[in-house]
C-alpha cells in the first residue's frame, strides 16, 4: 500500500509544494485533544464539532492502533500461572499509567480555568498600538485561578493570594498576563521569591501546614521583612477569602510600558475589574467550606459558566506619564509592594472579558497551560521593575522540568492562533514535522527566508529606553532606589481605608495566623511593624495574643484613605447568587414554585433543602436534605411556610443560626418563622425579612443582597 491510497493522507505532490518557512498555522487538534477555541463574544465555538468523548471509535486498541480482545485479565501460564512478559498490553497499559503525573508548579499548583472572549473598546488606541486592544477585535482567552501555597489537591477557600493568569491567543502572538487578585507583592525583588515561597510552603521536616500561611516560617519571614508588611495586610483582609473566582479583582501588580504606534510610551498599572463586584467569605464560612467542599470555587466557576451565568471583568489601565524618574505622585512605580490609589489614577476600561466555556479535559489545558510574564505582544513592554525582570527569565524555566522539555508551546492549549515561523528545533515531544534544511538565519537554500518583519508588518519592537532612564554612566550595584524603603506609609493607607467590619476582619486574621505560630520571638517582631503601622490595629492583634501591645518606633503622617480599597459600601448585580430554600412535606408546592420562578428571574439559583432526598409532592427535585446542607453554599436563606414539625430540626437551627452569623440575607414566611424562634433570631434584627407571600419574602432578599451581606448586623459596622 502507498501513502497515496490512505484516505487525508497529502499526495507526494501537494507536499513538494509546501514552502520550508512557510508560516505555520497553529498545529491542527489531535483527534482526542480539543485546542482553544476560536470563539465570538455570542459565545459560539467556532470548532465545536470537534468536541469529542473519551473513547472514540467501536474497537479498544493499543497506542499503536492495534485491535483489542481483552483487558481486563493478563496472559498468564495458565490460570494459576505466573503473568508472562510479553504481555505487551499489560506492560503498556501499567507503564502509562505509572507515569501518569506531571511535578505539580512550584506555586501556584492549586487552580481551576475557563476558556473566554475579549472585545476591545478601543479606549487603549492612543496609548498602545496593541491590536486586541483595538475597537471590537474579539480576541479568544483561557484564565486560570490559583491559589498560591497549597498543592495541587488542597482546599479553595484557604486564606492565601489568588493568581489570576490570562492567555490572549491574539492575531499578533499570544499575551499572558500572569497577575494576581491582590495588587501588591511580598517583595520587591525576584531574587527573594524563592525565600519568600520556602517560608510559605509546609515546614520541610514534617511537611505542614498545607496551602496556610499560619505558621513560624511564614510570619518569621514577614517580620523580617519590612517590605512584605504591605503584600501580608491585603492578605489578612477580606481579599484573602474571596467568595468566589468570579468576584475577585485582578491586578498586573507591575507596571508595564505601553507603546503606541507613534512610538510614544506610556506606564500603565493593568486592573480587572469584575461585573459582579468584590465579595468574601466570612472567616468561619472559609473554614467550613475547606471541609464541606474543598472544591468550592473551582465548582462555583464551573456550575455559573455551565448555567450560562458567564463570568465578567473589564481590564483596565492606570496611566502614568513616562518620565525619566518613574514616579507618580511621590509613588515609585518600579517598587511593586506599592499601589497608585485610584483616586490619584482612575482605572479606565479598554475591554471586556467573558468567560464562557468550561475546559473539556483538565490535564490538557488546566493543568498543562504555561504561562509566562514575559509574552508580550507589540505595544506593550516589561518595565525595569526587578520583581518582573526575575520572572521574564522563570517561567519559559519552570516549564521545561514542569512540562518535559522545551516544545511545551506545542501543547494544544499553549499554542498561538498566530502563525508560527520559528528556529527551534527537536527537543523532547517535538510535534511538528518541519521541513527544509536550512533552519538558520540568513541562508541561501529554504529561499533565504525567512524575512524581518518592520514597522509596517507590525513586528515587536523594544522601544528605545534610556538605562538608567535618567541617563549619566551605569553602575553594577546590588543596590535599590531609597523610595524602596518606605514599607509602612501605603500598608497604613490601607487600614485606614477599610470600613470598621473590615478593620475587625483583619485584627482576627492576624490573631489567628500568629495565635498558630509558637516563637514568641515571631509574634514579638509582627506585633512591632503592627505598631508602626497603627496603635488600634497593634492593641487588638495584642490582647488576642495576651501579650503587651508596644510602643510605635516610627512616626507615619496620616494618609488620605482610599475608599476604592473598601469592599464594603456598595451595590452590585446579584447575578448568579445561591438561595437556600428549606421546605418540608407541610409546603404548598405551589408556592415553592412560586419562589423558584422569580429566583431563576432575578438571574439567580434557589437550592431546596428537604428532610429527607427523593423528590418533592410536585415532582420537583430537592437538591439538598438537611444533612447535606451547609449555609456556606448560600448567599441567603429562605425558611418556607409549612415546616413548623421541622423547626427545631438541629440542622435548620444550624443554617439559620450559621446565616445569622455571616450576616447573610434571612426570608420567612408563614410558620416558616418558627425556625428563627428556634434559632434565637430576633425577626426583628436587620436583614431578616417577613412578610406573607414567598415573592415578597424574594422582593425583601433581593433588596439585600446587591450589598453582599447585612454589614449593620456585624457588631461594629
Ligand atoms: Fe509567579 N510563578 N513568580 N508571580 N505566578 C509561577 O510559573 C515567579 C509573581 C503568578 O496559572 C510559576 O508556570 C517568580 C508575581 C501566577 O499557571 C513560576 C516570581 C505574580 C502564576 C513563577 C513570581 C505572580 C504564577 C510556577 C518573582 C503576580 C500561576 C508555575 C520574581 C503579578 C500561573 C509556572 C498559572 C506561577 C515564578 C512572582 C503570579 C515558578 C520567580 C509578582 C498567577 O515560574
Amino acid at each position: 500500500m502507498t501513502d497515496q491510497n490512505i484516505p487525508g493522507a497529502p499526495s507526494s505532490e501537494e507536499a513538494a509544494l509546501e514552502e520550508p518557512t512557510t508560516p505555520r498555522g497553529p498545529l491542527p487538534p489531535k483527534p482526542d485533544q480539543t485546542g482553544p477555541d476560536v470563539r465570538t463574544a455570542s459565545g459560539a465555538v467556532a470548532n465545536e464539532d470537534q468536541a469529542v468523548n473519551a473513547q472514540q471509535g467501536e474497537w479498544l486498541t493499543t497506542a499503536v492502533g492495534v485491535r483489542l480482545r481483552e483487558t481486563d485479565k493478563s496472559l498468564k501460564a495458565g490460570r494459576r500461572g505466573p503473568t508472562l512478559m510479553q504481555d505487551h498490553h499489560l506492560r503498556e497499559k501499567i507503564t502509562h499509567f505509572d507515569h501518569e503525573r506531571i511535578p505539580e508548579r512550584v506555586v501556584h499548583a492549586r487552580g481551576a480555568a475557563a476558556h473566554g472572549v475579549f472585545v476591545g473598546y478601543g479606549t487603549a488606541e492612543s496609548v498602545t498600538s496593541a491590536h486586541f486592544l483595538k475597537k471590537d477585535v474579539e480576541t479568544p482567552t483561557f484564565v486560570r485561578f490559583s491559589t498560591v501555597l497549597g498543592s495541587r489537591g488542597s482546599a479553595d477557600t484557604v486564606r492565601d493570594t489568588r493568581g489570576f493568569a490570562t492567555k490572549f491567543y491574539t492575531a499578533e502572538g499570544n499575551f499572558d498576563l500572569v497577575g494576581n487578585n491582590i495588587p501588591v507583592f511580598f517583595i520587591q525583588d525576584g531574587i527573594k521569591f524563592p525565600d519568600v515561597i520556602h517560608a510559605g510552603k509546609p515546614h520541610p521536616d514534617r511537611e505542614i501546614p498545607q496551602a496556610q500561611s499560619a505558621h513560624d516560617t511564614f510570619w518569621d519571614f514577614v517580620s523580617l521583612h519590612t517590605e512584605a508588611q504591605a503584600h501580608a495586610m491585603w492578605n489578612m483582609s477580606d481579599r484573602g477569602i474571596p467568595r468566589s473566582f468570579r468576584m475577585m479583582e485582578g491586578f498586573g501588580v507591575h507596571t508595564f510600558r505601553l507603546v503606541n504606534e507613534a512610538g510614544e510610551t506610556s506606564l500603565v498599572k493593568f486592573h480587572w475589574k469584575p461585573k459582579l463586584g468584590i465579595h468574601a467569605q466570612v472567616w468561619e464560612e472559609a473554614q467550613i467550606t475547606a471541609g464541606m467542599d474543598p472544591d468550592f470555587h473551582r465548582r462555583d466557576l464551573a456550575d455559573a459558566i455551565e448555567a450560562g451565568a458567564y463570568p465578567e471583568w473589564e481590564l483596565g489601565i492606570q496611566v502614568f506619564p513616562d518620565t525619566p524618574e518613574q514616579m507618580f505622585e511621590g509613588i515609585d512605580l518600579l517598587d511593586p509592594t506599592k499601589i497608585v490609589p485610584e483616586e490619584l489614577a482612575p482605572v479606565q476600561r479598554i475591554g471586556k472579558m467573558v468567560l464562557n466555556r468550561n475546559p473539556s479535559n483538565y490535564f490538557a489545558e488546566t493543568e498543562q497551560v504555561a504561562f509566562h510574564a514575559g509574552h508580550f505582544v507589540p505595544g506593550i513592554e516589561a518595565t525595569d521593575d526587578a520583581l518582573l525582570q526575575a520572572r521574564l527569565f522563570s517561567y519559559v524555566d519552570t516549564q521545561l522540568t514542569r512540562l518535559g522539555g522545551p516544545n511545551f508551546n506545542e501543547i494544544p492549549i499553549n499554542r498561538p492562533h498566530a502563525p508560527v515561523n520559528d528556529m527551534l528545533r527537536d527537543g523532547f515531544h517535538q510535534d511538528a514535522v518541519h521541513r527544509g534544511v536550512a533552519p538558520y538565519h540568513p541562508n541561501s537554500l529554504d529561499g533565504g527566508c525567512p524575512f524581518f518583519a518592520g514597522n509596517e508588518q507590525h513586528a515587536f519592537v523594544d522601544s528605545p529606553v534610556t538605562i538608567p532612564p535618567t541617563g549619566g554612566p551605569v553602575q553594577k550595584t546590588r543596590e535599590q532606589e531609597a523610595s524602596f524603603d518606605d514599607h509602612f506609609s501605603q500598608v497604613r493607607l490601607f487600614w485606614k481605608s477599610m470600613t470598621p467590619v473590615e478593620q475587625e476582619h483583619i485584627i482576627e486574621a492576624y490573631s489567628f495566623e500568629l495565635n498558630k505560630c509558637y516563637e514568641q520571638n515571631i509574634k514579638a517582631r509582627q506585633l512591632q511593624h503592627l505598631a508602626n503601622i497603627d496603635p488600634v490595629l497593634c492593641s487588638g492583634v495584642a490582647e488576642a495574643l495576651g501579650l503587651p501591645a508596644p510602643d510605635p518606633t516610627i512616626e507615619l503622617p496620616e494618609p488620605e484613605p482610599s475608599p476604592a480599597l473598601s469592599m464594603v459600601g456598595q451595590s452590585w448585580p446579584s447575578d448568579g447568587r445561591m438561595i437556600g430554600v428549606v421546605v418540608a412535606p407541610g409546603s404548598s408546592m405551589e408556592e415553592i414554585g412560586e419562589l423558584r420562578t422569580a429566583i431563576f428571574e432575578a438571574g439567580m439559583t434557589p437550592l431546596l433543602i428537604a428532610p429527607t432526598g427523593g423528590v418533592l409532592a410536585d415532582g420537583t427535585p430537592g437538591q439538598r436534605t438537611f444533612a447535606t446542607a451547609r449555609s456556606v453554599e448560600f448567599d441567603a436563606l429562605v425558611v418556607a411556610d409549612g415546616t413548623s414539625e421541622h423547626a427545631a430540626h438541629p440542622q435548620v437551627t444550624l443554617l439559620v443560626q450559621e446565616c445569622f452569623r455571616h450576616a447573610k440575607a434571612i426570608g420567612v414566611w408563614g410558620d416558616g418563622a418558627e425556625a428563627l424562634t428556634a434559632a434565637g433570631v430576633e425577626p426583628s434584627a436587620p436583614g431578616i425579612v417577613t412578610a406573607d407571600a414567598p415573592t415578597a419574602v424574594f422582593e425583601g432578599l433581593s433588596g439585600l443582597l446587591p450589598q453582599h451581606r447585612v454589614w449593620e448586623r456585624l457588631a461594629s459596622a
